[in-house]
């Protein structure tokens, strides 16, 4: 990773983390009991540790990136609504996806999941809090013009839902049934891991004032970057270490999981990876030296080791 790439994604990183300190902060003036107890402390501490335990924060940075690729320098707290907004949801999905009716991890971000550090049904309601979060985010921020918030609510809760985010987890749980097929695995991860991804990239692009030939090409290349992140997730869970990974290293084979490396080999899911990045790097040609970062972005998402 380049100097300057490495503090790129520090800023966005800490740009996030304000943000979502931010408005947690202006959330937590607490209902109390009549002797003055908090009653919602317990889940604003599970809130607290999930929001706050290490993520790389690759979506915020998409959201950053896209929208510096359409207007270099463009707004700032409009941008950092939509960045906090994107990892509330998707710290709601790890925090659901690692429950025992879902993944049962026990080890996420090199910490316990949040049902073994709290319980399972507080680790359901942060969940639930955060994902209300995440549109709250938008739908409140007056930096966003309003007809503009109406569409990124639609864009991130199609983006999440049955034909999103959950119907991909739908599927995932389910493919134990169907026979390995690659379709099957690729429309299964275009849904569950894609689906935010290239979300995260037409909200920054929405705000930034993309028009339909620059999301186009962005969407592009979201699709070819979103199939390269879950690859990429595919490989590390055989190659990698559950110390560097910080979650458990080997859980897709310990749960029968249809996987690219099950499908292909693991050099026939390398050579795959190779392609999408490729076919990433092309989709940004159209937009010109502006999408350097989206470039350096797609570079980390194929070559992180965690
Ligand atoms: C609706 C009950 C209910 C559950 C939903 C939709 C869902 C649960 C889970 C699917 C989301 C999921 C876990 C997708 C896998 C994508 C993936 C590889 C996540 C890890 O992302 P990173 O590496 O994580 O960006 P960090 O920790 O860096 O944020």
């Amino acid at each position: 990773m380049n100097i300057a790439f490495r503090d790129y994604l520090a800023l966005c990183q800490q740009r996030t983390e304000q943000a979502l300190l931010h408005f947690i902060q202006r959330q937590a003036s607490l209902p109390t009991d009549p002797s003055g107890a908090d009653l919602t402390s317990g889940l604003y501490s599970a809130l607290n540790y999930s929001l706050f335990s290490g993520g790389k924060r690759v979506r915020p940075a998409l959201v950053y990136a896209s929208a510096a690729a359409i207007e270099p320098d463009g707004s700032g707290p409009a941008l950092d609504c939509i960045a906090a907004s994107v990892e509330c949801l998707h710290c709601y999905s790890l925090v659901h996806d690692d429950l025992p009716a879902m993944d049962d991890d026990d080890l996420r971000r090199g910490r316990p999941t949040c049902h073994k550090a709290y319980d399972e049904a507080t680790a359901i309601l942060t969940g639930d809090a955060l994902q209300c979060l995440a549109f709250e985010l938008i739908a409140d921020c007056r930096e966003i013009p309003a007809d503009q918030r109406i569409t990124l609510v639609k864009v991130l809760a199609s983006a999440a839902g049955s034909r999103g985010m959950v119907g991909g987890q739908f599927i995932d749980l389910s493919l134990q049934q169907h026979q390995p097929a690659l379709e099957l695995l690729e429309t299964m991860h275009a849904l569950k891991t894609g689906a935010l991804i290239r979300a995260a990239i037409a909200m920054g692009a929405i705000v930034a004032g993309a028009n339909d030939e620059q999301k186009g090409a962005l969407d592009r290349y979201g699709q070819h970057i979103g199939l390269a992140f879950q690859v990429k997730d595919d490989l590390l869970d055989i190659e990698s270490s559950t110390e560097t990974l910080g979650k458990r290293q080997g859980s897709d084979l310990a749960n029968h999981k249809m996987t690219y490396p099950a499908l292909l080999g693991v050099v026939g899911s390398r050579d795959k990876l190779a392609q999408l990045l490729d076919s990433a790097r092309q989709a940004l040609q159209p937009l010109g030296a502006n999408a350097r970062q989206l470039l350096q972005l797609a570079d980390y998402i194929v070559n992180r080791e965690y």
